[in-house]
């Protein structure tokens, strides 16, 4: 054995012992204890993996048997044996706490937790290896490899964290990215240096006849960069061969031009070490030699961020994440009973995302108001379930926080405890984080509804246009006919894309849509209808009224009956023949709202319609209105509302899954393409010869969207006024309930008219850069008074159906 020439004695003691005996029996010692670790781990690894378990076994029985081997023989051999296997060991601890658990089993590439015992076992490993790198003589050659090995770690780690943050947009600044990446890739570094030397001298000798000079110092470098570079792919856990070869590529590259730099300066490990001055011409040219190298590996890493366009240069505004966040909105996924229209058609598994703070006020839209809204755990705030839109101005990044608040259900015979997520389409996100499904290699992204893991906040970058996206729940978002998922039972919504710097306003109270100090978790009204009417004001331009129209196949409406419609609302034809008029025929005016009421109304605070009791319109006896000096309403109907020549953009989508479908729209006609000549010139004016084809229909499929910027604004260069019908141009679908109101009045509405069945009309607030009409008067009381009847039968026909200088006329009723 390779003794210590200076024994040190332990005098008082009394035993003599030499430094190297200390150290063997240390040695032997800790390769016992830290088997003993590896025996103990061993049954938590075997239960996750057979493999697992044998190699913990095996690692266990070495050690023990090692560490007894040691006391019995302590050779120089056998300790140089025991430095190598534990680096080997080291090593491979520090690969499955960084970049996951290498080469095999069901954990390959997943990032171990630090523990106790493992901590503690490394640091037995690590004591053993300094205990016996004196005795095994293996000092020298360690110490030679030392720099060759931390410039080695150094150089490889600094180019593929480059690399990787082009490529995959990490953005790991450079200490974690880079140094902590690199430290525990030194064991391994190390390993390979050592067992690459003595190869590579004997290689040189055979082929050079030589063990020195520059030709023996290459081969030395290629075959440690080589042995490093496939040793670092498989200790990375890699996702792929191609990744594992790219990654093996790099490193050997950037490595063999470190290392031919290092051996150029100090000489190759086994070459006795030369000195050198930095200004001495080798050693100047070995310097520049590697800068140069480092820049041709790096470079176009370095500056393609400048010079070409990233991902990030494609869309404003850069990174999307909690510091850069424009705006943050409060979403949760909650079960609603979905009412659909007043003949008591309705989803009683209804499930819809809602702003946190509005939760409440939409899942008791039914209930009636308390006396006190102390003791309503809605506040007696009552809205209307419709179609969650989130609003951003373009560029804008928009963090959402997500809270999945859906019950258990049985569905099919099986309980499922729904997981759900959010994911938006048309807007750019990282799929790492921001994703909402859970595919392939990515994080899962949706969330369980257990408290305490029912939480995810994801991050969106919108784009720099206007329009609208759709989003959804991507975990269970479609299934059979009963049961039929998520989205067919109104889990989806949309965000809207508003011109830059634009304000949103509530089209009924002319407040600001949304509230919230901060994050924005509710509307800022107490009742009717959240969300999907807005009037938006960009800065320089004219303000316009917005209406989101998200639309949905196949609603199950009753059971084993479908209906479709816009908004959660559906107003089938056979409900209202089922009514017939008395002076009407059933087809010819069952698209009447002066028989019917408006299309899919339905009453708040008024408990739930049934097929027996449909809710009567206009008995305004729910309390709302009262609350609100007279101008609030009960009721709330698929009827968007505006003045003749409003700016309007109605976007519209298909949120169901099922069919593709026609989107028509009466009296109005809108640009195929709205960007390739704007509706309106700078001052406002509408312009007379769009260049772009002009439409009145467009077909739309699932998860298309659409905005409509009406050509002249509402009611098209006429200014109709009245109702304009938009509906799916497939009959059936139109029959089955796929309908609304587009509704243009000639006078001022403040919110105390009513329509002729004594429904209350809400306010709808002028546009403040366009004149309002004047309000009602006895002359022209406003669509749709003016129509000379009594309700609830057949209408009659209105007047001229374009604003005219001449006043109305009052017709009397004539008989048929
Ligand atoms: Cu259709």
């Amino acid at each position: 054995m390779a003794a210590q020439p200076a024994p040190a004695r332990l005098a008082d003691s009394g035993i003599n012992l030499t430094m190297a005996e200390l150290a063997v029996y240390a040695a032997g010692l800790l390769s016992v204890a830290a088997g003993v670790m590896h025996l103990w781990a061993a049954p938590e690894h075997l239960s996750e993996w057979w493999g697992y378990g044998a190699f913990f076994l095996a690692a266990a029985a070495a050690q023990g048997l090692y560490g007894l081997a040691l006391l019995r023989w302590p050779t120089r051999s056998l300790a140089l044996l025991g430095v190598y296997a534990n680096l080997a060991l080291v090593a491979l601890y520090a690969a499955t706490r960084t970049s996951g658990v290498p080469f095999f089993g069901p954990h390959v590439g997943d990032a171990e937790a630090v523990g106790a015992l493992d901590l503690a076992a490394v640091s037995a490993e690590l004591g053993l290896i300094l205990a016996l790198i004196p005795l095994s003589g293996a000092h020298r050659s360690l110490a030679s490899c030392l720099v060759p090995g931390a410039a080695q770690v150094l150089g490889a780690g600094l180019v593929l964290h480059l690399l990787r943050a082009g490529t995959h947009g990490s953005h790991d600044g450079l200490s974690e990215g880079w140094l902590l990446g690199a430290i525990p890739a030194l064991p391994l570094s190390l390993l390979a240096l050592l067992a690459s030397a003595p190869l590579a001298r004997s290689a040189s000798s055979y082929l050079f006849g030589d063990d020195r000079g520059p030709s023996p110092r290459l081969l030395w470098a290629l075959a440690s960069a080589g042995t490093y570079a496939v040793a670092h792919a498989a200790a990375g856990a890699p996702a792929s061969l191609v990744e594992a070869g790219r990654d093996a590529g790099v490193v050997l590259g950037v490595s063999s031009v470190v290392l031919f730099a290092v051996a150029a300066l100090r000489g190759a490990p086994w070459e006795e070490r030369r000195s050198f001055g930095l200004w001495h011409p080798r050693a100047f040219a070995g310097a520049a030699g590697l800068a140069a190298g480092l820049a041709v590996l790096a470079g176009p890493t370095i500056f393609g961020h400048d010079f070409s366009p990233s991902a990030e240069a494609q869309q404003a505004g850069g990174e999307c994440n909690a510091g850069s966040a424009n705006r943050s909105y409060d979403v949760a996924a909650v079960n609603v009973e979905i009412p659909f229209n007043r003949w008591g058609d309705l989803d009683p598994d209804g499930q819809v995302y809602v702003l946190q703070g509005d939760k409440e006020a939409v899942k008791n839209w039914h209930k009636p108001l308390a006396a006190e809204a102390s003791q309503d755990s809605a506040e007696n705030r009552r809205l209307r379930p419709r179609p969650l839109i989130l609003r951003a101005n373009v560029g804008e990044c928009v963090e959402v926080q997500f809270t999945n608040e859906l019950n258990d259900r049985q569905w099919g015979g099986r309980l499922t405890n729904p997981r759900a997520s959010i994911q938006a389409r048309g807007v750019s996100y990282n799929a790492q984080t921001s994703d909402g499904g859970a595919v392939g290699f990515n994080e899962d992204t949706s969330v369980p509804n257990t408290p305490g893991q029912n939480k995810i906040t994801y991050y969106w970058r919108v784009p720099n246009e206007e329009g609208m996206h759709l989003f959804r729940s991507q975990t269970m978002s479609s299934g059979e006919e009963e049961d039929a998922g998520s989205n067919a039972h109104g889990l989806y919504g949309a965000i809207a894309v508003e011109p830059a710097g634009s304000a949103w306003t509530d089209p009924e109270t002319g407040k600001p849509i949304y509230a919230g100090q901060g994050r924005v978790d509710r509307v800022t009204k107490d009742h009717g209808d959240p969300y999907v009417d807005a009037d938006i004001h960009a800065p320089g331009a004219p303000s316009f009224r917005e209406s989101a129209q998200l639309a949905q196949d196949y609603n199950e409406v009753q059971p084993g009956m479908v209906g479709h419609g816009f908004n959660y609302g559906t107003e089938p034809q056979r409900n209202r023949e089922h009514h017939p008029l008395p002076d009407g025929l059933g087809e010819e005016v069952s698209l009447s709202s002066w028989g019917y009421g408006d299309p899919a109304l339905i009453k708040l605070a008024s408990g739930k319609a049934t097929a027996e009791s449909p809710w009567e319109p206009g008995k305004e006896d729910c309390g709302l209105q009262t609350r609100l000096e007279g101008k609030g309403s009960c009721y709330v109907s698929n009827v968007t509302h505006a003045y003749p020549n409003d700016p309007t953009k109605i976007r519209y989508a298909m949120a169901g899954v099922a069919e593709t479908h026609v989107f028509h729209l009466h009296a109005n006609q809108w640009l195929a393409n709205p960007k390739d000549t704007a509706a309106f010139d700078a001052s406002g004016n509408t312009r007379k010869d769009p260049g772009s084809a002009t439409l009145d229909s467009q077909t739309f499929g699932p998860g298309e969207s659409f905005t409509a910027d009406l050509l002249y604004g509402a009611g098209s260069q006429p200014g109709t006024v009245g109702d304009s019908i938009f509906h799916c141009h497939l009959y059936p679908h139109f029959a089955e309930g796929f309908w609304s109101l587009l509704r243009v009045h000639d006078v001022r509405e403040d919110g105390t008219t009513k329509t002729p069945d004594g429904t209350k009309v809400r306010e709808v607030k002028p546009l403040p850069d366009r004149n309002a009409p004047a309000g009602p008067s006895a002359e022209n009381p406003g669509f749709p008074r003016f129509v000379p009847a009594s309700t609830a039968g057949a209408p009659r026909r209105p007047r001229a159906a374009s604003r005219s200088p001449t006043p109305p006329t009052r017709r009397r009723r004539s008989t048929r």
